[in-house]
């Protein structure tokens, strides 16, 4: 067992900042001392194994991302970053917790789809790791075997509005899920975008010659969206379930989240930087000598990149600040343009869905701290302490405090990144969706469970360290 001691920083929290050191004892904060506390002996830097000096630098719980796709089969392809690669470059980023979706459609079983993730997990990761499910095929079979999920650490799943013939549930089906879910006090997750109409839309613009990825974006119109969350909001709340939101792009979908909210509903959302920064007009609708006008299709995901001309970036910010959104993930589901999102060139609807920012989310994000959008406390909050509160995991992640899992990051705010291939981009894609942004900060040191795993441009991490999340229920509900 090593001992650290990060000192001389401004530790952040949720809720405050405050000048302290940071006293690891193995894989556990023991404690969290005034600067030039004498408490645990006069020569407390001598005595440890590590001294990590923090001066002038942020001391942060380390990034949870409780969206991710890593492997994902979907679209006729998998997503491209694996466990292992996935959790490399989410720990080059700040990120010491991801938890991702294991996966089961119809005529399989729950019990086999989430053997099938912990499979892929388990010696793999290098930061730790935990599983909501998708139930993508919901009858009677999957709803018994939701009754084993909480006690498999599972305690939250995921349905989807979208995706006909794919994971796609219907009313029923979800109202039947929700009330499961309430007995078993399980948070649902929903992907809400109304697909049965989106695919009509879709197929009528590919039968108009319109079939580039700005298509994507027009098809998967944000009625869909905010028709899908009134639903799922309604849904939810006539079988008293609490219902999350996953990657809220529409504007009028976060009016439908703060209205419910506003009647005191167990109603939460998050949304992902890419709804944050990027646009229709300007990803959507790129092109480049490359690729030409199938450019855009870098930036296929669902819900799609809406209209900076209607405003919903600036919307969701807005929500991020009043906490109409809770949270910020990626939605990490890379796919390379080669062979890849290629199956979609001439037709739009056969792009996989997906973009990676995984490695990406803590600086971005913290770039909104630069640029006044949110607090550094809020900053924190977003991407840590709501995550562990929201799925289960507070205490032991999403804070700095004795007891709690040495998991922290120590940013620079006067350190700069540039993303970009070639530049910070560790994500197993060819190409960056971030490509040129420039982030005025920088992840110094990052510590896993008390072992430091990135040290100012080394990586030290390695697969299979990172251990299995075994979560609790939802420690956010009203
Ligand atoms: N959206 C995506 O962009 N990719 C994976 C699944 C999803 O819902
Ligand atoms: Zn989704
Ligand atoms: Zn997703």
């Amino acid at each position: 067992m090593s001992t650290l001691l990060i000192t001389g920083g401004t530790v952040v929290s949720a809720t405050g900042r405050t000048e302290a050191d940071v006293l690891v004892d193995g894989e556990r904060v023991v404690a969290v001392l005034a600067p030039g506390s004498t408490l645990l002996g006069h020569d407390l830097a001598g005595s440890v194994d590590r001294v990590i000096d923090a001066s002038g630098k942020y001391v942060i719980p380390g990034g949870i991302d409780a969206h991710t796709h890593f492997e994902l089969p979907f679209g006729g392809t998998n997503a491209s970053d694996t466990f292992e690669t996935g959790t490399r470059a989410a720990a080059w980023g700040g990120t010491t917790s991801v938890i991702d979706f294991a996966v089961q459609r119809y005529g399989e079983r729950v019990e086999d789809g989430l053997a099938a993730w912990h499979d892929k997990a388990s010696a793999s990761c290098a930061i730790d790791y935990g599983f909501h499910q998708i139930i993508g095929g919901v009858d009677e079979f999957s709803l018994k075997s939701m009754e084993l999920l909480a006690n498999e650490g599972i305690t939250s799943y995921k349905l989807f509005m979208a995706y006909p013939g794919v994971f796609y549930s219907d009313d029923a089906q979800i109202l039947k899920a929700m009330q499961k879910a309430r007995d078993l006090g399980l948070l649902t997750m929903m992907h809400a975008e109304n697909g049965p109409a989106i695919d009509v839309l879709a197929e009528q613009l590919y039968n108009e010659g319109k079939t580039t990825p700005y298509f994507h974006g027009i098809a998967r119109a944000w009625q869909m969206e905010e028709e899908a969350t009134h639903r799922a909001i309604m849904l939810a709340d006539v079988t008293d379930a609490p219902l999350y939101v996953v990657h809220v792009s529409a504007k009028q979908a976060v009016a439908q989240l703060a209205a419910a909210r506003d009647r005191g509903k167990n109603v939460f959302g998050e949304t992902c930087p890419q709804y944050l920064y990027l646009s229709l007009e300007d990803q959507l609708g790129a092109s480049s000598e490359e690729w030409g006008d199938f450019e855009g299709a870098k930036w296929v995901c669902s819900t799609p990149l809406r209209s900076r001309e209607e405003g919903h970036q600036h919307a969701m910010w807005q929500g991020l600040r009043t906490n109409d959104l809770q949270m910020v993930s990626t939605d990490h589901c890379p796919f390379c343009m080669k062979d890849q999102k290629e199956l979609g060139k001439g037709d739009f609807r056969a792009i996989p869905n997906g973009i990676g920012s995984l490695e990406h989310r803590m600086d971005l994000m913290y770039q909104g701290v630069v640029t006044g959008e949110i607090s550094l406390e809020r900053w924190v909050e977003l991407t840590s302490t709501t995550p562990a509160r929201m799925f289960g995991l507070y205490g032991k992640k999403g804070v700095i405090a004795p007891g709690a899992d040495a998991d922290v990051v120590v940013y620079d705010p006067n350190g700069h990144t540039s993303i970009g291939l070639g530049k910070t981009h560790h994500m197993n894609m060819d190409h960056s969706a971030w490509e040129g942004y420039e982030i005025d900060g920088h992840v110094d040191v990052v510590v896993s469970r008390g072992r430091v795993i990135v040290d100012g441009g080394e990586y030290l991490g390695h697969k299979g360290d990172g251990t299995y999340l075994k979560r609790g229920l939802s420690q956010y509900l009203i």
